[in-house]
């Protein structure tokens, strides 16, 4: 069970709960308690951002897959297509890296530190979202890295985007179903690199068509540029209200 959200698997056999020594009535009230306040929250999220005219994007990952580098290249390439209205919210346990890396792309950015806690919750980017006074833009999160526990916590955003990078092989929206079940698209990231491994593009998709027939598919290269015309122009199509979660 992940310790700072309470997170557990309800698949566990009652034996495995035993020799962990989790008492599982306890844990699931804890647990529900914990979703249904934080789902409270991402609701009043929901309707400020739509009031204050933006649209969030919650970007989710594991550590390294590229996220960061992915919204430098978008906004760079945004600005270059003339749109500029975009903030960023960045989560990671520690530093304030990647939020002076969006900075330096000439947007804003408020980095959330989480200590050793493994996902943003809808609480936290409400205090961020107020620190950046932002209206009528493309608001990206990029959530801590992690393919576990951020599936379980809605931040209020309008869309839900899960990178994988193909190093980190074909099979994980198998292995991690949550994270591609709850999402609405997938970008698949660092193209450049399929030479170079054993990862097969056709069989990674059909592994997360088989856990989320609705996936939408973007394939990119965040550090050459592959892709991302066709990942910003659907950015704005969707701002546009064009095209529909
Ligand atoms: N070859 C290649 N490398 C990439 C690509 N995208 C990102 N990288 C590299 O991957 C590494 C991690 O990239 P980040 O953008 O920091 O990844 P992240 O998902 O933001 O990482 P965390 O915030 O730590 O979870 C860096 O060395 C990037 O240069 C890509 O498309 N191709
Ligand atoms: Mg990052």
């Amino acid at each position: 069970m992940c310790t700072t959200c309470g997170c557990g698997s309800h698949e566990m056999s009652h034996e495995e709960m035993h020799r962990r020594g989790i008492a599982h009535g306890h844990e699931i009230t804890v647990e529900q308690d914990i979703l249904s306040e934080n789902n409270r929250v991402a609701r009043q999220n929901r309707t400020r951002w739509g009031a204050a005219g933006c649209v969030a994007i919650n970007m989710v990952s594991s550590p390294g897959s590229g996220k960061t580098t992915l919204l430098e290249r978008t906004i760079g390439r945004l600005g270059e297509m003339g749109f500029r209205h975009v903030a960023v919210i960045e989560g990671d346990q520690q530093t304030e890296n990647d939020a002076a890396r969006i900075r330096r792309s000439g947007v804003p950015a408020v980095q959330i530190n989480t200590h050793n806690g493994c996902h943003l919750d809808a609480r936290m980017v409400a205090s961020a979202f107020d620190e950046l006074q932002v209206k009528d833009s493309l608001l990206f999160i990029e959530n801590v890295g992690n393919l576990v526990c951020p599936a379980m916590f809605d931040l209020g955003e309008s869309l839900r985007v899960v990178l994988l990078s193909v190093t980190e092989g074909d099979d994980k929206p198998l292995k991690y179903p949550y994270m591609f079940a709850g999402a609405d698209v997938c970008v698949i990231n660092k193209v450049d690199l399929l030479p170079y491994v054993d990862s097969d593009l056709a069989r990674l998709k059909g592994n997360a068509l088989k856990v989320n027939r609705h996936l939408r598919f973007f394939e990119t290269s965040s550090t050459r540029g592959t892709g991302i015309d066709a990942w910003c122009g659907y950015l704005l199509s969707f701002f546009g209200g064009e095209e529909v979660r």
